[in-house]
């Protein structure tokens, strides 16, 4: 079984104290604070994550996980967006995403688990405390930004539902909801809704996986993907998929919505490489956002978008040609 009770590179419950109320007052404070303070709060005051409609997150910051390259500003981050249930424009999901309703909202987890169930976002949410981690994100189009998300790890969340042994595979699905998603409905949409993802079942209880809430200390505005994604960092973006509504243990490879529309284009595993380009553009490089005209900041694309210590040995003897 891939589940441990207590994988060594979870938080320390000391890590999440009441500092994090205050924390999360604390744009301004770039530096860590954990430490020799934070240590010594007891475990008792670990906070359970409470998710409001809209407003600020409590949460302490994953420095450890956390990249300290420059963020892409709020504004670049919340308004050049891919979400094509509100339309594929980089500006439609900002324009059309606000009126999606994100409460009640709740989440099935099925399929090869010993308990399955119907949550609602609150109670689903409710046991684990949330943490920043900045993450570079980068887009199978070559682009990328970097993001300071709230979240927690996936692994936390999906140990809860205790899969078995036939568990091979995490399937996700997005919100189906065409009278608020406009995409949904259009004639000239391509895509088999809903929105699909999936992992293999080490990829999703690795400690990056992250199931995310929030952005810049605040609520997941909806245009990324409120109330609640997953962000994958060292895939291509569209395995972060937004706006969840299921979750299936399975023990066979998910469909996925890109993988289905272009094969040859969208693989399953679509693990960012350099060294594999996509048939109609190269990989070797990005355009890190803000990007204009005149300075388009291109940069080298990593090698599992630089996190491959944490990654690659998940990896070991595959060919990431033939599974790309
Ligand atoms: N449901 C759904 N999830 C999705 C998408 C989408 O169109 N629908 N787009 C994906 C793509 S291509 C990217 S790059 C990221 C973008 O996330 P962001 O807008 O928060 O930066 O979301 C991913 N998740
Ligand atoms: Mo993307």
């Amino acid at each position: 079984m891939l589940i441990k009770k207590n994988p060594a590179w979870q938080l320390p419950e000391s890590a999440v104290t009441p500092e994090a109320v205050f924390l999360n007052r604390r744009r301004f404070m770039q530096g860590t604070i954990a430490g020799a303070a934070t240590l010594a709060m007891p475990i008792s005051f670990a906070k359970a994550a409470e998710l409001p409609p809209a407003g600020d997150l409590v949460f302490s910051k994953n420095t450890r996980l956390s990249t300290d390259e420059k963020e892409t500003p709020f504004e670049d981050v919340t308004s050049y967006n891919n979400f094509y249930e509100f339309g594929t424009d980089k500006t439609d999901p900002a324009k059309y995403a606000g009126s999606l309703p994100t409460r009640p909202w709740s989440i099935a987890v099925e399929g090869e688990c010993d308990k399955p169930g119907t949550l609602g976002l609150e109670d689903l949410v409710k046991p684990y405390a949330l943490e920043e981690r900045i993450y570079r994100h980068r887009c199978v189009e070559a682009w990328s930004m970097v993001i300071p998300w709230v979240g927690f790890p996936l692994s936390d969340l999906l140990k809860r539902f205790e899969p078995n042994s036939r568990a091979k595979y995490v399937a996700f699905e997005t919100l189906y909801d065409p009278k608020h998603m406009p995409g949904q409905s259009s004639l000239f949409s391509q895509i088999p809704w809903p929105y699909r993802e999936g992992l293999r079942m080490d990829e999703a209880m690795n400690q990056l996986t992250l199931v995310t809430v929030g952005l810049y200390g605040k609520v997941l505005p909806n245009q990324n993907g409120a109330p609640l994604r997953l962000v994958v960092p060292w895939k291509y973006g569209f395995k972060s998929i937004k706006s969840i509504v299921k979750i299936r243990f399975q023990e066979k490879q998910p469909e996925t919505t890109w993988n289905t529309i272009a094969p040859n284009e969208y693989g399953f595993y679509s693990n960012v490489n350099p060294h594999v380009d996509h048939p109609r553009w190269s990989q070797k490089r990005e355009r890190r956002l803000p990007s204009g005209l005149f300075s388009p900041h291109w940069i080298p694309t990593r090698m599992f978008n630089g996190y491959g210590e944490y990654v690659a040995g998940m990896y070991k003897g595959m060919d990431l040609r033939k599974y790309f």
